[in-house]
């Protein structure tokens, strides 16, 4: 069976919420508009990925966009697989049997098989990060893990971003000309960003902005965190109006729509604070260059706290101590939902918001190290190509 060059196959389950289909992807279109990758994107579900990208109609089996076919992944799409470069596996999804046994017939000049992990800050990553496996098939599969080292598999970013976003930014009025349609009227407010899990802590703080000495806008999308800022001002969940501003003391509330993902980073760029959650809006929080709280995705058995604590290491690696701590304990509070204690930090975060901010301008050169993770994942596919290409006889 002879391979189509620079064809991937990327493989998505989506287990829950948007994050798996988010991050497969945003990486899809780095592929196909900075290393002409010809990509077939199979998703199982479609209903999910239609939220974060509404252009996409979720009765049709296939369809394209630019480089990219978005394929349905169902029981019988498999059978039309032909082998290309490189095999994506997002976030240990099992590739199909039809799949994994036209690996086998492949011969010599067999796909590069890659499990794409999820996103971790913890330094043990680095030393499995590439390693092969032999699969049951007789093909290796090697494991890419995402990370913040230089010798992990690097973090997605595109780029043009920054210089997208200073433009974006550079336009006159524009936090004027974004609140507008929501029927508010901007003159220097602060304006957070909310896109969480359910947590009392965020209750806790939406209270404390409803009676705080400064105004702000809570821009919060259409999701989970609705029902916890509902439940904190004490409003039926029911009666809010996507896209309508709502007053509380010195808060104003707007439920923005889901929009596109380019939308969203939109909105992240703009916000004063951003509180994130997930893997993909996590990192867009940081390439948004503001201060932000990350509401880890929770596991049963708290290994998201390790997780979070190595990320805030390494966040927090060049910051003075006093600041790293502010940064550290507003983090740890809201993800261990300590109502009592998060007024205090998050009232330090607040005060050091400018301290903070330049802080987080700077970070996204330390957390790259000079190369993203599209460029290493073409790199690592090359080398392994270029190497079977070598020993075949
Ligand atoms: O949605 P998430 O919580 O996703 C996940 C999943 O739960 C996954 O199973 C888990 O393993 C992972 O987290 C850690 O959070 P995340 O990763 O931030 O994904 C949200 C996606 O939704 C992201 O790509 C941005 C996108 N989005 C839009 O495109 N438009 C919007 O308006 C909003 C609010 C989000």
């Amino acid at each position: 069976m002879t391979i189509k060059h620079n064809h991937w196959d990327i493989f998505c389950t989506v287990i829950d919420n948007y994050g798996d289909i988010g991050v497969t992807w945003r990486l899809a279109k780095q592929l196909a508009s900075e290393y002409q990758r010809s990509i077939k994107l199979w998703v199982d579900d479609l209903n999910s990925f239609h939220h974060i990208l509404p252009g996409l109609d979720p009765t049709t089996e296939r369809q394209k966009f630019n480089n990219i076919e978005v394929i349905h992944w169902n029981d019988k799409t498999p059978a039309s697989w032909l082998a290309g470069d490189t095999i994506i596996e997002a976030f240990a999804c099992e590739l199909p049997d039809a799949v994994k046994n036209k690996l086998e017939k492949c011969g010599k000049q067999v796909p590069v098989w890659l499990n794409l992990e999820y996103l971790s800050a913890e330094s043990w990553i680095d030393d499995i990060h590439g390693l092969p496996s032999l699969q049951n098939n007789g093909i290796s599969k090697s494991f890419f893990f995402p990370g913040f080292s230089e010798k992990s598999g690097g973090l997605i970013c595109e780029s043009d971003l920054f210089k997208l976003q200073d433009t974006f930014l550079s336009t006159v009025d524009v936090k004027k000309q974004f609140l507008a349609p929501f029927g508010i009227h901007y003159h220097d407010q602060q304006i957070i960003s909310v896109f969480s899990y359910e947590s009392l802590a965020l209750e806790t703080i939406v209270q404390s902005l409803v009676t705080s000495e400064k105004s702000t806008i809570l821009l919060v999308p259409n999701s989970r965190s609705v029902h916890s800022i509902s439940s904190a001002l004490a409003i039926d969940e029911k009666t809010l109006i996507v896209g309508k501003s709502y007053p509380f003391g010195s808060l104003t509330l707007v439920i923005t729509p889901f929009t596109d993902q380019e939308g969203f980073d939109k909105l992240l760029w703009l916000s004063d604070i951003n509180i994130i959650r997930g893997e993909d809006s996590f990192l867009r929080a940081q390439w948004a260059r503001k201060p932000f709280i990350w509401h880890i995705y929770p596991q049963d058995d708290q290994a998201h706290i390790n997780k979070l604590n190595a990320f805030l290491k390494r966040y927090c690696e060049h910051l003075p101590t006093e600041l790293a701590e502010i940064q550290k304990q507003v983090n740890l509070d809201f993800n261990l939902d300590k109502f009592e204690t998060i007024i205090e930090s998050w009232s330090s975060f607040n005060t050091n918001h400018s301290a903070l901010l330049e802080h987080a301008y700077e970070w996204p050169k330390t957390a790259l190290n000079g190369s993203d993770l599209a460029s290493r994942l073409v790199d690592f596919v090359e080398n392994r190509t270029a190497k079977q290409i070598k020993s075949q006889p």
